[in-house]
């Protein structure tokens, strides 16, 4: 079934021996807080190296990195956009996101990806909302494209938990 190939698991994004980690970084690609200083931090120096011959990255599109110290044999960065009430395109800028992310995984022929909450930390955006057009964006990339085997959505907390999981669940009922 083609929901089976989406996993909602809780934990550290870090640590998960995947081909692919996403990193919801800022148009810089130069670093920050969040799960963005959590991947440089745990990758290493080189990260950063790389980052900065890539010369920053346009809201809703990604580029790819090695992953360096990671366990994780690359890392996709994208960067999502900040929350401002929801009628700037933030919904369409976050599909780009996870769509762009994911066309850059298979032209690198990952087969399995792990992806955090993106824009919903830092960038405000509601984790419910957010969760809703992940779920929708992955699945509807997953049923066009078999290479992806595993698309793993880490949750850092109970709230991201919960939401992604209904959502992965709503999807699965309404089919
Ligand atoms: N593993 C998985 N998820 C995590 C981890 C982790 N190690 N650490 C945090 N999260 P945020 P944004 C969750 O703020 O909203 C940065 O400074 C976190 O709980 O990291 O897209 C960038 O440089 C939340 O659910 O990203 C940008 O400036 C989710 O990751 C800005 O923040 C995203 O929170 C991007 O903001």
């Amino acid at each position: 079934m083609l929901s089976d190939r989406v996993v909602v698991v809780k934990g550290d994004i870090v640590e998960l021996d995947v081909d692919a980690i996403v990193n919801a970084a800022n148009n810089s690609l130069l670093g920050g807080g969040g799960v963005d200083g959590a991947i440089h931090t745990a990758a290493g120096p080189e990260l950063l190296e790389e980052c900065r011959s890539l010369k920053g990255c346009p809201t809703g599109e990604a580029k790819i990195t090695s992953g360096y110290r990671l366990p994780a044999k690359y890392v996709i960065h994208t960067v999502g956009p900040i929350w401002r009430g929801g009628t700037s395109g933030e919904d369409e800028m976050l599909a780009r996101c996870y769509r762009n992310s994911l066309k850059l995984a298979v032209r690198n022929g990952v087969s399995s990806i792990a992806f955090p909450s993106i824009s919903t930390g830092a960038y405000g955006f509601p984790v419910n909302r957010a969760a809703g057009i992940a779920v929708d964006e992955i699945l509807d990339f997953l049923e066009k494209n078999s290479s992806i085997e595993k698309v793993l959505l880490v949750c850092f907390n109970e709230r991201a938990f919960e939401s992604y999981s209904s959502a992965l669940e709503e999807w699965t009922t309404e089919g």
